[in-house]
């Protein structure tokens, strides 16, 4: 298998060349060449593994789009990805091309955790140890130390600063993102904080395709489907919607002219996604792992689980949002459910569950503060916080071992390991300041405790169909 055409030429570095990019980022940038021919070739550069470079370089950068439709699938060669870096093997490089003249933009995929902030305040954590390694003068090992570096040198070589466009499910991505630069730039050197204060624009996104990991058997699927072998393949729902706020001083492909929705601010439809898709994803995730469900799919086919999306949506998520121009919220919820119902999508509860000290506060903790605030009453979403929590005391209600992932996993099980009973088990977590604000934590005590006794003793099956009653 190999790209159709020449490769383009780069103009674009994007960290964290994961499923999630390959689905949706560099298929995007494809149909923009495609549109309106341009120099946007993508340098991606994974700042951790070598695996997707092991799986593509062999390919030459290519590899297999699988659009899984309630239908059948659909296979596409996409070809805009011109060489895949692994930063820890060679930061040198990753900064040389970060710093060429031809690149514009510089892009990220890098998962919440990526961004090396605190959850609850959004600011940057500098005891984080790829933080801590950073500032310290290293070689850069993380997403903020490398676009740092890269701006040092191109504003000490007179060069142009690229625009930096994070494409991660971030409240208010871009500013967020922007203050972690800063940060980092401040304990640096003020002069050079304040010229990418200046000069760097960080416009906003809301990304949004569901895309699970790509498994053995979606490789072989391919396989016998088409007769090639592509260890690369990634597959993803046909659904995609691509929100940007329209600030690019250095350029940009066409991304408008095939789809991408160029607006002058992000937020409500930023908060919209964040909150009625990511919310009932990790709601999904947790109540449904606990249920003994593996997929989103198999989770919303529980007439219960799916009556609680309904609900979470309608009563305690929708009369938080402010109205994005263009979306039908009720219009949009209904779509939502459409899509986790999709059989072709094997989306496993346990890849969503991952990471959610890092997920909760812009997906859940948000929209439960706003509804204190306005004295409405949560119980969704309070059973999915104890959901979270009954989740990371890393045993399943038959008693077998959860693979927990989470930057904060150990701490976690160690609150949850450390008290006796509901009540004090839920003070223990929301005694975590990286997660929970003390106010809300104080607001949540009472009724996630009550939350979580409930999931304790009825188990999770019961405790949503109670709560949907
Ligand atoms: C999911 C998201 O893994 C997760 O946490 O909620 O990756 C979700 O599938 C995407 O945001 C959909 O755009």
């Amino acid at each position: 298998m190999s790209r159709t055409g020449a490769a383009p030429k780069p103009g674009i570095v994007h960290l964290g060349p994961g499923a999630f990019f390959r689905a949706f980022n560099a298929v995007f940038t494809e149909d923009a060449m495609a549109a309106e021919p341009g120099d946007w070739g993508i340098v991606a550069v994974s700042l951790k593994s070598p695996a997707a470079r092991d799986q593509m370089a062999p390919q030459d950068g290519a590899y297999t789009s699988v659009t899984l439709g309630p239908e059948g699938a659909e296979y596409r060669v996409i070809g805009s990805v011109v060489r895949v870096l692994v930063a820890p093997e060679d930061p040198e490089k990753v900064l040389e091309a970060m710093c060429a003249g031809t690149t514009r933009i510089v892009s990220l995929t890098v998962t919440e955790k990526g961004y090396a902030h605190e959850p609850s305040t959004g600011r940057l954590n500098l005891k984080h140890p790829d933080i801590a390694h950073d500032l310290a003068g290293g070689a850069p090992r993380s997403a903020v130390g490398f676009l740092v570096e890269a701006l040092a040198r191109r504003r000490a070589s007179g060069l142009a600063a690229f625009t930096v466009v994070t494409c991660d499910n971030l409240p208010s991505n871009g500013p967020l993102l922007r203050g972690l630069v800063l940060d980092f730039a401040r304990a640096r050197d003020a002069d050079l904080a304040e010229w990418i204060a200046a000069e760097v624009a960080f416009p906003a996104t809301m990304v949004d395709r569901i895309t699970p990991a790509t498994t053995e058997a979606d490789i072989a699927a391919l396989e016998s489907a088409q007769g090639y072998r592509d260890p690369a393949c990634v597959t993803h729902e046909p659904f995609r919607q691509w929100v940007i706020e329209d600030r690019f001083p250095t350029g940009r492909p066409a991304w408008d002219r095939v789809g991408a929705q160029m607006v002058t601010s992000v937020e409500a439809h930023e908060t919209m996604k964040l909150r009625c898709l990511n919310g009932t994803h990790s709601t999904l995730a947790y109540l449904g792992y606990l249920a003994g469900y593996e997929t989103i799919a198999e989770t919303v086919a529980d007439p219960d689980f799916a009556r609680l999306c309904d609900r979470l949506w309608a009563e305690e998520i929708v009369p938080t949002l402010e109205q994005p121009e263009g979306e039908d919220l009720a219009a949009y919820c209904a779509a939502l459910l459409e899509r986790y119902r999709n059989p072709a999508i094997r989306h496993r509860t346990w890849q969503i569950a991952m990471d959610g000290s890092q997920k909760l506060p812009q997906r859940i903790l948000g929209t439960l503060a706003d509804n204190l605030a306005a004295g409405r009453e949560s119980p969704g979403l309070v059973l999915a916080v104890a959901g979270w929590m009954r989740y990371v005391g890393g045993v399943d209600e038959r008693g077998e071992a959860i693979d927990v992932r989470d930057p904060l996993a150990d701490q976690l099980m160690a609150a949850w390991d450390g008290a006796e009973g509901a009540g004090a088990k839920a003070s223990a977590l929301l005694g975590m300041r990286e997660v929970f604000s003390a106010e809300l934590a104080g607001a949540l005590q009472a009724p996630v405790s009550a939350a979580l006794e409930l999931l304790l003793d009825a188990g999770a099956r019961a405790a949503v169909k109670e709560r949907v009653q």
